[in-house]
């Protein structure tokens, strides 16, 4: 494979730092969004311990004088459309992963830039003056290493892993939570066995860790330490939908049948939608004679929605439409016009 250049960038201090910027007299200030819980805190907050998750009061208790600022997603989500719309011009190889933050795949693109450096200081001042804004960048051989080099300058700091050997060299003494993925309850089990470094790791074979801890978190343990991430940063998600067919060696032959055929398949995207976490606004049903002739039928709602009921009725809709019930070999339903739950939430909020 070809040697890549993966982007990573995240906001400093994102719901802070827009509330900040909406008000210029919360600069240097210590301060946290929120009313019951801490979404975020400022930098200056941050040195008097205060963290994400954390309960207001907890926060106010090692900072008397804090100023907390209610959660308004929807400025922060009008902030991060403006940077996906800044970042989406320089390729279109970007995943955005939150509102705050993306994987942008720079590989064909790089060399017009004197040093991978100078493309991320770029990066950064290009965000500031559009936004106002901070951010971070890691510069990494794949998603894996720019995530955790975009981490490592934070608050407008550049970090940049070229190869497995740089890596290495600077992972090895860190704590094993460093790398994506290794929660809380993760690290505890693996300080049970005296793994609190990365370097601990490299004592256990491929083999061993999948026997400890599962098929996906062995590997993830053992790749990772290693700066192994062969995923690619994947641009053109948005555009995915979901969908299950049945074929059948003998063909159907009356509507009853394949209303219940299709009602399983609907079930069955329907859970994957929602285990995905997606929006839909495109519902398609499909349907193949034993001639091959294919009728499909889609119908598209106003909005997307992962309602069950409004799903249910376009589908409803879609099965009225369908005239032949004979001589019927595959069925099919399938979800387009996919997006993130997340995004969708706040889209249409208030
Ligand atoms: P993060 O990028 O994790 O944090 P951050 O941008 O505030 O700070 P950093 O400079 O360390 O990147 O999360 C982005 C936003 O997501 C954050 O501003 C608020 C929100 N958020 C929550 O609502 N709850 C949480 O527990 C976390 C971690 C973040
Ligand atoms: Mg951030």
């Amino acid at each position: 494979m070809k040697n890549r250049v993966i982007i990573h960038y995240d906001m400093d201090s994102f719901y802070a730092s827009v509330e900040i910027n909406q008000k210029p007299s919360l600069k240097g200030k210590p301060l946290v969004v929120g009313e019951g819980v801490v979404t975020t805190a400022s930098y200056e907050a941050r040195k008097f311990g205060i963290k994400s998750a954390m309960s207001v009061y907890e926060a106010k208790k090692l900072c008397p004088g804090l100023i907390t600022v209610p959660v308004n997603k929807v400025l922060y989500y009008e902030t991060s459309e403006m940077i996906q719309n800044l970042v989406k011009k320089i390729t279109k190889k970007v995943e955005f992963i939150a509102l705050d933050e993306g994987f942008i795949d720079v590989t064909e693109i790089i060399s017009k830039y004197e040093t991978k450096e100078k493309f991320g200081r770029l990066f950064q001042e290009r965000i500031k003056k559009l936004t106002g804004l901070t951010c971070s960048i890691g510069i990494g051989y794949n998603k894996l290493t720019a995530k955790i080099a975009s981490d490592i300058n934070k608050p407008f700091g550049i970090f940049i892993f070229n190869n497995e050997i740089e890596f290495i060299q600077y992972i090895k003494e860190k704590p094993i939570k460093i790398i994506p993925g290794v929660g809380k309850k993760l690290c505890e089990n693996l300080k049970k066995i005296s793994i609190e470094k990365v370097k601990d790791i490299y004592t256990y074979s491929h083999y061993e860790l999948v026997k400890k801890f599962g098929d996906s978190r062995g590997a993830m343990l053992y790749y990772f330490t290693r700066g192994i991430d062969d995923s690619e940063v994947e641009f053109e998600k948005k555009t995915h939908s979901i969908g299950h067919e049945n074929t059948y060696r003998y063909s159907l032959n009356s509507e009853e049948d394949i209303k219940r055929e299709l009602d399983e398949l609907f079930q069955r995207v329907y859970v994957r939608l929602i285990e995905e976490e997606l929006f839909c606004k495109t519902i398609t049903l499909k349907i193949k004679t034993d001639n091959f002739k294919t009728i499909t039928r889609s119908y598209t709602f106003n909005r997307p929605t992962s309602d069950r009921v409004m799903l249910n009725n376009g589908y409803e809709n879609l099965f009225g439409e369908i005239e032949n019930f004979n001589n019927i070999r595959l069925v099919g339903v399938s979800f387009g016009n996919l997006s993130k739950k997340y995004f969708e939430q706040l889209r249409f909020k208030n």
